[in-house]
């Protein structure tokens, strides 16, 4: 059996036009994955102004077993929301290159015009989207990509779905959206020696975000993502192995939403932090009421052990192995270097991702003033 099919007949070598997502195809050995490297940190302010340096980090602080926090408390007056309808495609990474390109970039004898070395820059949370496709039956996906200097530039693109999900979120949905950064509040520090602020104002345009490049198989890999917080031992593993994601979920009281839990939350978290290389992930388990009735830590290397007890359980080894062969068929896909040309990856449940070409159109990512930065 082949997850890729359909070979379109060309000059070179054939290109494949669509891949499968079936969980079965991706069972096989775990492909390498190198322990992530921190190559540089940048933090968004209350602005969401860019700053190359670890100005948002906080320092996470254990709450009591029964903390009974209130994930309600301050959304109507103390809660400033980042507009979703902006859309930042790639650009607050490409600033980061672009800071940071005399350390990053090879350049030629001949000119003084960068290439990056990887194959593949993207966030973070685009890669943990591929690693549950095998799994995923509600939500579909799009991934523009661009080849620009050798290296592919991978943006989400919002599905039509997702857009109207977006606009018509019911106000209680709103609300609970609210809640894990309220949590966060609650269990973070802005200071290695402070307690937490709970009376602050909650701003979701405020963000610290790693840097962290890796290989997947024989892929390069450039990522950023955004980190809740750090351990504040000082005697703590250097980055990334020192970050703690925070979360919240419904807490659980029968047998079956323990199963799904383990199903379908702890696939997405597990993914999510595996990719950075982060170790610890921290729980807050609320009640109908936003009121966190426990706070539970997960380690990242012991989930799958957790949930092998699960009949018909997701697996780590096909999430890596299906992100792996996307990115190869990616690769064999977008072979003309030239970032006004965007290939459009559409993934849907139940269907192989497919994918189709647009020149100059409005999924052009790239921006004028990065292609002129790596250019000069
Ligand atoms: O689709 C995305 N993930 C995009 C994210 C598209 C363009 C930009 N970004 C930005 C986000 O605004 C944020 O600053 O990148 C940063 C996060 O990137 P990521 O780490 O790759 O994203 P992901 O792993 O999906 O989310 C990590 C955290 C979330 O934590 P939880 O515990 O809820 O998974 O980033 C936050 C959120 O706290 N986050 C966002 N914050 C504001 N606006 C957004 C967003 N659209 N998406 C995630
Ligand atoms: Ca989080």
């Amino acid at each position: 059996l082949y997850a890729v099919k359909r070979f379109r007949a060309g000059d070179d070598a054939p290109v494949p036009r669509s891949l499968s997502t079936r969980a079965q195809l991706y069972e096989r050995v775990f492909p390498q994955y190198r322990q992530p490297v921190e190559v540089g940190v940048f933090s968004l302010d209350s602005e969401r102004s860019f700053f190359n340096d670890s100005r948002q980090l906080r320092y996470y602080v254990e709450p009591s077993k029964k903390p009974n926090f209130n994930l309600r408390d301050g959304y109507r007056d103390r809660f400033v929301k980042r507009d979703d309808g902006v859309k930042e495609r790639l650009d607050h990474i490409l600033k980061w290159i672009v800071t940071n390109r005399a350390k990053l970039c090879s350049t030629s004898t001949s000119s003084s015009s960068c290439t990056l070395g990887v194959h593949f820059v993207t966030w973070r949370g685009h890669l943990t989207k591929l690693l549950v496709t095998p799994y995923e039956t509600q939500e579909g996906w799009l991934l523009a990509v661009s080849k620009f200097r050798g290296t592919l530039y991978m943006s989400e693109v919002e599905t039509e779905a997702a857009r109207v999900n977006r606009e018509n979120r019911a106000e209680k949905h709103e609300e609970m959206m609210y809640w894990g950064y309220k949590f966060e509040q609650y269990t973070c520090a802005d200071d290695v020696n402070g307690v937490p602020d709970r009376g602050g104002v909650v701003n979701t345009n405020e963000a610290f975000c790693t840097v962290v490049q890796t290989h997947l198989a024989d892929h390069k890999l450039l990522f950023s993502g955004e980190v809740d917080c750090r351990d504040k031992d000082a005697k703590a593993p250097p980055a990334p192995g020192c970050y703690v994601e925070l979360k919240t979920s419904a807490e659980i009281c029968t047998p079956k939403q323990r199963s799904n839990f383990h199903r379908y939350k702890l696939l997405k978290w597990w993914a999510q932090s595996f990719l950075p290389g982060v170790p610890r992930i921290v729980a807050g388990f609320r009640d109908h009421d936003g009121i966190v009735v426990s706070v539970e830590t997960f380690l990242v290397s012991k989930i799958s052990q957790l949930i092998k007890n699960e009949h018909n359980c997701w697996k780590p080894t096909v999430c890596m192995n299906f992100c792996s062969d996307f990115l190869s068929f990616v690769k064999s896909v977008v072979k003309e270097d030239n970032p006004g040309l965007v290939y459009l990856f559409a993934w849907e449940p139940h269907r192989d991702v497919t994918y189709t070409v647009h020149r100059d159109s409005q999924y052009t990512f790239l921006p004028d003033w990065y292609l002129k930065e790596m250019a000069s």
